[in-house]
């Protein structure tokens, strides 16, 4: 029954620590996915290095992530979950299509471009410019179909697909050319103090997002400090990206409307409405992280989880990652 569904990879670094947009943006719509598709949900620790990780750091947040999955309601006994390290044919398939992918083709990037400045000072590893690469052979190796992915990855996607087309033209038709999936229900989450860029995980300001772990006095205190604007109305508009951010916020939560959440504040302040935006956080978070504790105490568990899933995993990647090897011209280790 498997075989008819389609195919869907999808990942999060374990580069900092979660925040809201990775969960409104990316997990509550992995969730819905799962009856209907075969997923491959990665914590993509490989991804996470090409800029720099204190070891003890990445331990503790690879499991935090994936323990994160489990509570957000990805189940391991529908998708197949598992640690990007731990199934070394995403390694070995970057590289092989790495001979194939051009180094203009990446410096060009955007992601590439925006990082490379921010860590201009430290150093910029050849990691960072080859990450792409890997992304693509995380896709190409599960033949998936679609990827669900925000705008800032939509290049990295076209890039697998170019790379895709390449080596089937190159070799013969191989992999599948993945298609981007943007949920109807995606939700863009901005940072709370430049609502104009993304929140984002790595960001050195931690006003500037919420994270899935916060305890519920600082998510309070957090919404309290976003910036808005001095009009005092609570529309979504253009004009006032820091109260469209918090509406967006309630919408991809409560699933109310823009118009319902507009009704619902006219004539009140931004005090009452900010009250409101952390208390429907705090509920949305607590049992999650209530679930998260109980699974990071129960290590035995996780591991048996990541353990299958990476089995699964290396079991479908090996078969394409053979055949790559097989079509470039290497020597099968055995018939
Ligand atoms: N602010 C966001 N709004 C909506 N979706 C978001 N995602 C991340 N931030 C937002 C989605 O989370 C998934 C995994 O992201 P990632 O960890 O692979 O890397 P990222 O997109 O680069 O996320 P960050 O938080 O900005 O990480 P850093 O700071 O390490 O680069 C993706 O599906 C993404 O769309």
């Amino acid at each position: 029954m498997e075989q008819n569904k389609k195919v869907i990879f999808s990942g999060i670094q374990p580069s900092g620590n979660l925040t809201i947009g990775n969960y409104l943006g990316a997990l509550k719509n992995w969730v819905k996915l799962q009856d209907e598709y075969d997923c491959y949900f990665c914590v993509v620790d490989l991804h996470a290095i090409t800029v720099k990780q204190e070891p003890k750091n990445l331990r503790q947040r690879t499991l935090e992530v994936l323990a994160i999955y489990l509570a957000s309601g990805i189940e391991p006994s529908k998708n197949t979950l598992f640690i990007q390290s731990h199934v070394h044919t995403h390694a070995e398939a970057a590289w092989l299509l790495n001979c194939f992918t051009y180094t203009g083709e990446l410096s060009r990037m955007t992601q590439f471009k925006d990082k490379s400045r921010k860590y201009a000072e430290t150093s910029v590893s050849a990691g960072l410019l080859n990450y792409p690469v890997l992304m693509a052979a995380d896709i190409l190796i599960y033949n998936a179909d679609l990827v669900p992915v925000g705008q800032d990855q939509k290049q990295h996607l076209e890039l697998t697909r170019d790379l895709a087309q390449r080596f089937n033209n190159l070799y013969s038709p191989t992999f599948k050319l993945p298609e981007p999936y943007i949920p109807e229900t995606a939700a863009k989450v901005m940072d709370l103090q430049e609502p104009t860029k993304k929140m984002s995980k790595s960001s050195d300001n931690p006003n500037s997002y919420i994270l899935i772990m916060d305890p519920p006095e600082v998510i309070r205190k957090k919404i309290s400090r976003a910036v808005t604007d001095s009009l005092g109305i609570v529309k979504y508009n253009d004009e006032q990206p820091g109260v469209k951010n918090l509406i967006s916020i309630i919408s991809a939560i409560t699933g109310l409307s823009v118009k319902e959440i507009e009704e619902k504040y006219e004539g009140k302040g931004y005090a009452e409405f900010k009250e409101d935006v952390a208390e429907i956080i705090i509920n949305e978070l607590e049992p999650i992280q209530k679930k998260v504790k109980e699974l990071l105490d129960d290590k035995t568990y996780l591991q048996s989880v990541y353990k299958e899933g990476a089995q699964k995993a290396l079991y479908v990647s090996n078969k394409m990652v053979r055949k790559m090897k097989k079509k470039i011209g290497f020597i099968p280790f055995e018939k």
